[in-house]
């Protein structure tokens, strides 16, 4: 028997799913997730990130993320035969970085199976906490780091992304600024996912180039560092880095900790990737056309490209894809947390809100921009929940954020270039049809759900599958590494009415004034919402 691990550090949670592929078998034999906040709470997260007085800084506990993967490797112990284990692969919330000082390559390389992981662990760092996606408090190395490269419409051009806050070289160039002797005592920054993967083989895991893209420091069509963003982003840079290697690299053998104190055998450690990149293989779009729609912590849009069609707005990224093409994404920060945010102010339930968006009419609630933190897509730094057109009935509330936030998705991935006719609906609120509806509604296409919830940690479980199959020189193609595993569920279809859609296209045209008038100050929206209304009488 061949069991193939997938493990996937997210904001808030570590999940893990174990497929079983021998010979013709293919079947998920386990999955299991538990939550930072709830098993863990002396860290002290509120969802997985470290309480902050300047709502710019988001950081977690690096720390906590390796007692929770030692958590789970126990629990696998216990509840499946892990000697069956052939190859280990995982997927992590992107961009965090980790840093460590010099002592730890030794400390990683000689773990002692009888002390828990965690106590080995707290002389190697050379910076306590680690910044993560939700950070937005490096604005100034954006700019500088841009300018240092010829520009952002250049830094895209080769690294796939315009400047982001949450990227890892402007978060390096803010701790090498305010911390320049905790940067000169860094002897290697890992992302989460190298960090991970790290610990796992018991010696340094390299970057894969889908993780990669999320730095501002790769250069896509090459994958490997672009020395010239590498050497504007901070001093000595290139000697703290990992190598950049193709997503299917073996880092090693998970190291004789997990081996003698849970009884795993050397397994193939897989080098890892970010969340977003597993989840393009855990939902099955190994092929350009498809587009895939997670609904998680974030919001993301994503799809797999043949090219690297930058957009010269640089409003989403393109970056690898573990298959070895590329991927284009477009994130929105105010996904879940905002949903549940606006779901707890109305004091209803999760079946509540559905019903809500059942009873009321599209476009009854107006338009409500949920930033409730800074947001990446559009770029908003001062968050700020803005209401337009907004009706007496509370429970129009519920849709007018859920219709916003889809008109959103739809109007700034659309740089994709793809013909949307199909969506891979994912992520925890993917769960919820009534957002589906709104979702098909919108967009004009055919919305499925996929059995798994977690597209994350199955799309590391079949990298792992793919890998270990590509060491042994027997390579699978993508198609036949994800057959059976994430072909959405026939029964979940939704499909669009044509009539709302034909609403919520002109619809889509007040969102965006009002989404400019927020932003800039734009004209006032109240010519949007007559237009609109004209429109609709004259038909
Ligand atoms: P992540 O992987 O980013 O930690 P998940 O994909 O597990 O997040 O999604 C978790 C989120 O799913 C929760 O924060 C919750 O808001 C949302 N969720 C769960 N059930 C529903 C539902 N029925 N309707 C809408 N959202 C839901
Ligand atoms: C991607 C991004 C988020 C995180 C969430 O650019 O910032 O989707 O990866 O885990």
């Amino acid at each position: 028997m061949a069991l193939y691990l997938g493990l996937d550090s997210s904001t808030q949670s570590l999940s893990a799913v174990v497929l079983d592929i021998t010979g013709d078998r293919r079947r998920m034999v386990h999955a299991e997730s538990f939550q930072f906040d709830a098993v863990l709470p002396q860290y002290g997260t509120r969802h997985g990130v470290l309480p902050s007085p300047d709502p710019r800084v988001a950081q977690s506990s690096p720390l906590m993320w390796a007692e929770a993967l030692d958590m789970m490797l126990a629990r696998l112990a216990r509840d499946i035969d892990v000697r069956q284990i052939t190859a280990v692969c995982g997927s992590a919330q992107q961009h965090g970085s980790v840093y460590l000082n010099r002592q730890a390559t030794e400390a990683i390389g000689a773990l002692d199976a009888s002390r828990p992981l965690v106590d080995q662990l707290h002389g190697i760092f050379s910076r306590s906490e680690s910044p993560i996606w939700m950070d937005s408090s490096t604005s100034e190395e954006c700019a500088e780091i841009a300018a240092a490269v010829g520009g952002d419409t250049e830094l895209a051009r080769r690294t796939g992304s315009r400047a982001f806050e949450r990227f890892t070289g402007p978060q390096i160039r803010r701790f090498f600024k305010r911390s320049p002797h905790a940067y000169e005592a860094t002897d290697r920054i890992h992302l989460v996912s190298s960090y991970l993967a790290s610990l796992l083989a018991g010696r340094h895991a390299s970057i894969d180039t889908g993780d990669g893209s999320g730095m501002n420091l790769m250069d896509l069509a090459a994958g490997e560092w672009w020395g010239e963003a590498v050497a504007a982003t901070a001093p000595a840079l290139s000697s703290k880095l990992p190598p950049v290697s193709v997503s299917w690299t073996l880092v090693g053998a998970l190291a004789p900790y997990w081996q003698h104190r849970y009884g795993y055998p050397p397994a193939r450690v897989i080098v890892w990737s970010g969340d977003n990149p597993c989840s393009l293989i855990g939902t099955g779009l190994v092929r350009e056309g498809v587009i895939a729609v997670s609904m998680g912590t974030s919001d993301t849009v994503f799809g797999l490209m043949n090219e690297p069609r930058v957009h010269e707005s640089g409003i989403g990224h393109v970056s690898g894809s573990p298959t070895g093409a590329f991927m284009g994404l477009t994130v929105f920060q105010n996904g879940s947390l905002a949903r549940e945010r606006v779901r707890e102010s109305l004091g209803m339930s999760w079946a509540d809100f559905s019903r809500a968006l059942h009873e009321t009419v599209p476009t009854s609630g107006g338009i409500l921009l949920p930033w409730f933190e800074p947001e990446i897509t559009p770029r908003v730094s001062a968050p700020g929940v803005r209401r337009f057109f907004a009706s007496d009935d509370r429970r129009t509330t519920a849709r007018a954020l859920i219709e916003s936030q889809q008109m959103a998705m739809c109007l700034h991935s659309s740089w994709m270039g793809v013909q949307v006719h199909t969506i891979h609906a994912t992520g925890g609120a993917s769960a919820n049809r009534e957002i589906l509806q709104i979702m098909a509604d919108v967009f004009g296409a055919n919305v499925y759900q996929l059995e798994v919830t977690n597209s994350a940690a199955l799309g590391a479980a079949l990298r792992a599958a793919h890998a270990d199959a590509s060491a042994d020189a027997h390579p699978v193609s993508w198609p036949d590494v994800v057959r059976g595993f994430v072909e959405p569920v026939a029964s979940s279809l939704i499909t669009p009415d044509a009539g709302r859609h034909a609403l919520y296209d002109k619809w889509k045209a007040v969102y965006a004034a009002c989404e400019a008038h927020a932003l800039d100050g734009g004209a006032e929206p109240e010519l949007a919402l007559e237009r609109f209304r004209r429109e609709l009488s004259e038909r």
